[in-house]
């Protein structure tokens, strides 16, 4: 097929799934368009198959806000025209989904009918699309989607809550490349960071609110009076400096690293021995599935999709959001020499339901369902 992709191209889950998708189609002979306004993080080499369309952006004395969302929709009509698109995939509803709802509609006035699938990936549900700015856009766009997807049965149902939908969700969730994601040997790594044999605790976040950042650093901080250990904060954003602080107050900033935002997330995911991700809000948990394919086990909140993720006392725990004694507790036990070993193996196993040679499939067929039902009901 000949797919468009829009994303947001920068740092964040939404964007690396769906560059990843990309490729991974692109990989099995599809041509895939990504409609971005700059290069996706992840495509930074060249395929046969994959194409990169910038939008641009005009600005004018007159627009406070320069209209991304129409520059966006003209594009992908001109991408879906030229490059004969079969299909517009567009992810994150906000504004993804209502520039290429309107795409759409410009193109069929031009005799082509052009499906368009959104795939919903959590804050434009949980938090941005739910408040009373965005709603009605949101509630419009996703209800005149050819296909919509979310990527946990969480998403799903709170999508339904928050909005009045009139048509089906899938479910797919995300996947991981278990080519890319493995355990390395990077033991020169973990001695100078844990000489003495300290365990290794890593997040990776953007640092956000929804984060919960500080519960990472109190529940490492409760960690260390029963056992030696390092946390390496991977990623970076708005809560970043405030988190510095409280790690000075806590009086533990020598054994805290902050690495800011590393593309090779996967060497110190390999040395890790426990991934912490308190959030507040988590569709999916991308994060913490690259963590797990690396062979590290999982102290999570019970937030959103991640028990979808996370098997309660199998790959790690779950504990209520805020509870710092209970993923205190809960971290003690996975990290005890009795039961580290089981839980990375777990984690593993469990990462495995999620790779991408098993999903993918489901969106190809899901393109291929789709396509087929739009172009029968325009006949
Ligand atoms: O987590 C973020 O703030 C980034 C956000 C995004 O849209 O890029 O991630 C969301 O989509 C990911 C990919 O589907 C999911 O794995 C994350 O769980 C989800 N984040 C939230 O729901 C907060």
């Amino acid at each position: 097929m000949n797919i468009g992709i829009v994303c947001y191209p920068t740092y964040g889950g939404s964007g690396v799934v769906a560059t990843e998708l990309g490729i991974g189609l692109a990989k099995q002979g599809h041509k895939v368009h990504f409609i971005t306004y700059s290069q996706p993080t992840r495509l930074d080499f060249f395929n046969e198959n994959l194409f990169y369309h910038e939008v641009d952006i005009r600005s004018y004395p007159l627009f406070k806000y320069p209209p991304y969302e129409l520059a966006l929709a003209s594009k992908m009509v001109d991408v879906a025209k030229y490059e004969q698109l079969d299909l517009l995939h567009v992810h994150y509803a906000i504004p993804h989904a209502s520039a290429a709802v309107m795409a759409k509609q410009i193109l069929k006035g031009e005799g082509i009918e052009m499906p368009v699938i959104t795939t919903l990936h959590g804050t434009d549900i949980t938090l941005v699309g739910k408040d009373p700015s965005y709603e009605p856009v949101v509630t419009f766009s996703i209800n005149q989607s050819d296909g919509v997807t979310s990527v946990s049965e969480d998403l799903k149902k709170d999508t339904y809550k928050h909005f009045n939908i009139t048509r089906d969700i899938k479910v797919i969730p995300n996947f991981i490349d278990l080519e890319k994601f493995k355990k390395e040997h990077k033991d020169h790594f973990k001695t100078a960071i844990c000489p003495n044999g300290e365990k290794l605790i890593v997040h990776t976040s953007n640092f956000r609110k929804v984060k919960r950042v500080d519960d990472v650093v109190r529940v490492f901080h409760q960690i260390q009076d029963t056992v030696p250990a390092r946390l390496l904060l991977v990623g970076d954003g708005p809560e970043r400096g405030h988190i510095e602080n409280v790690c000075r107050e806590l009086g533990i900033i020598e054994d805290v690293r902050f690495l800011g935002k590393l593309e090779a997330v996967q060497e110190v995911l390999s040395v890790a021995d426990l991934f912490i991700m308190p959030s507040e809000k988590e569709s999916f948990g991308l994060a913490a599935l690259e963590a797990m394919a690396c062979e590290v086990p999982l102290i999570s909140s019970n937030a959103g999709g991640i028990p979808e993720l996370n098997i309660n006392g199998v790959t790690g725990f779950n504990s209520k959001i805020g509870d710092i004694a209970d993923m205190t507790k809960n971290a003690l036990h996975i990290l005890s020499d009795d039961n580290l070993a089981t839980f990375k193996a777990n984690a593993l196993k469990q990462a495995k339901e999620f790779d991408i040679v098993k999903i993918l499939p489901i969106y190809e067929q899901f393109y291929e369902e789709v396509a087929q039902e739009v172009l029968t009901a325009a006949q």
